[in-house]
């Protein structure tokens, strides 16, 4: 019987285990406990992390995982990049279910960055309202460009202010809607969106909501990933866990 470990916090994540649930699949869903209420699942959550490449792999040995899939986000780099080495180092093997990047399209108005300190020196010049849509972690870098005002949203309220002078605050979780990110924008007076390329459904809203508007964005791009076996579409994770081998300690070999 399969024991499937999900690296989760994502809209696919959540997809993911209501699928296998559904299947009656025996599988553990893994938060980083980054946020005070992650979302229920329908499956076993664990939170915390595992302590690095030979936590992992610990924990996949001790729990007889049979499928490692990496449903992080695209910026969870060091998460993904642990999964490699840590599925390797147990004999597991591993998916990653991850969304394609968003392409500009026409109407777009897209500065692309490498990195968050890219997004910060492209908001050099004269004062802005900016939608910050970068969530808590990295806020602090933008208070080089403090001449901004900046709207931040978080998932949880924060325990001291955002180090920003100039600042609105605004507390909620995605998935968003495009009607409720058009809101967002109006109601602020947005002129630039700064945002990664996440890509997926859950947090598209306000790419099509600052395109119907359009409002340029400057677009931060992915980190570099190891390779790995990647798909777009949990359904794909389970024809992979039908016909993946079972890790060899488990064949006998
Ligand atoms: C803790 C688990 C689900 C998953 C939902 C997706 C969609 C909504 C959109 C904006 C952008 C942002 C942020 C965002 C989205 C989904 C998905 C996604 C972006 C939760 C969750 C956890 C996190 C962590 C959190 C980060 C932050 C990033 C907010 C749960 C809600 C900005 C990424 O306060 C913090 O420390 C938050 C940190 C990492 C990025 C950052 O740098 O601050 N996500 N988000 C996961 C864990 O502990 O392992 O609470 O339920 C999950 C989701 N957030 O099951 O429905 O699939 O991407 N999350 C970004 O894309 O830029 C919000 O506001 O427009
Ligand atoms: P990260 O920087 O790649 O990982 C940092 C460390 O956090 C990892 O080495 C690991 O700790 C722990 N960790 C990360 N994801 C974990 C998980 N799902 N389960 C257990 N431990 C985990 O990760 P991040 O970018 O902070 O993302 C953290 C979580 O938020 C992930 O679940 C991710 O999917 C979700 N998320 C992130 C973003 C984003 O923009 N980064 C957006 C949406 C959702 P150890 O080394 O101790 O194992």
């Amino acid at each position: 019987m399969p024991e499937i470990l999900i690296l989760g916090g994502t809209t696919e994540a959540s997809a993911l285990a209501q699928l296998l649930a559904a299947r009656g699949l025996a599988a553990t869903l893994s938060y980083a406990g980054r946020t005070q209420a992650p979302r229920a699942q329908p499956v076993p959550v664990r939170i915390g992390g595992f302590g690095g490449v030979e936590g992992l792999a610990a924990y996949l040995r001790e729990h007889g995982v049979t499928h490692l899939v990496d449903a992080t986000h695209p910026f969870a780099a060091q998460m993904s990049a642990h999964a490699v080495a840590a599925a390797q180092a147990a004999g597991v093997p591993l998916i990653a279910l991850t969304r394609p990047a968003w392409q500009t399209q026409p109407g777009d108005a897209w500065t692309r960055v490498a990195d968050v300190a890219g997004a910060v020196d492209a908001l050099a010049g004269p004062a802005r309202r900016v939608l910050l849509a970068l969530g808590r972690m990295h806020v602090a870098a933008f208070a080089a460009q403090g001449q901004h005002h900046y709207v931040l949203r978080f998932v949880d309220t924060p325990d001291a202010p955002p180090p920003l002078p100039d600042h609105t605050l605004v507390v909620d979780r995605g998935p968003f809607t495009v009607e409720g990110d058009m809101a967002l924008l109006q109601r602020h007076a947005i002129g630039l969106v700064v945002c990664k390329n996440a890509g997926g459904s859950g947090v598209q809203a306000k790419l099509i909501a600052a395109r119907a508007l359009g409002l340029p964005m400057i677009m931060i791009d992915r980190p570099d990933l190891p390779p790995r076996h990647e798909v777009h579409d949990p359904q794909a994770v389970l024809d992979w866990i039908a016909h993946a081998a079972a890790p060899s300690r488990l064949r006998g070999v």
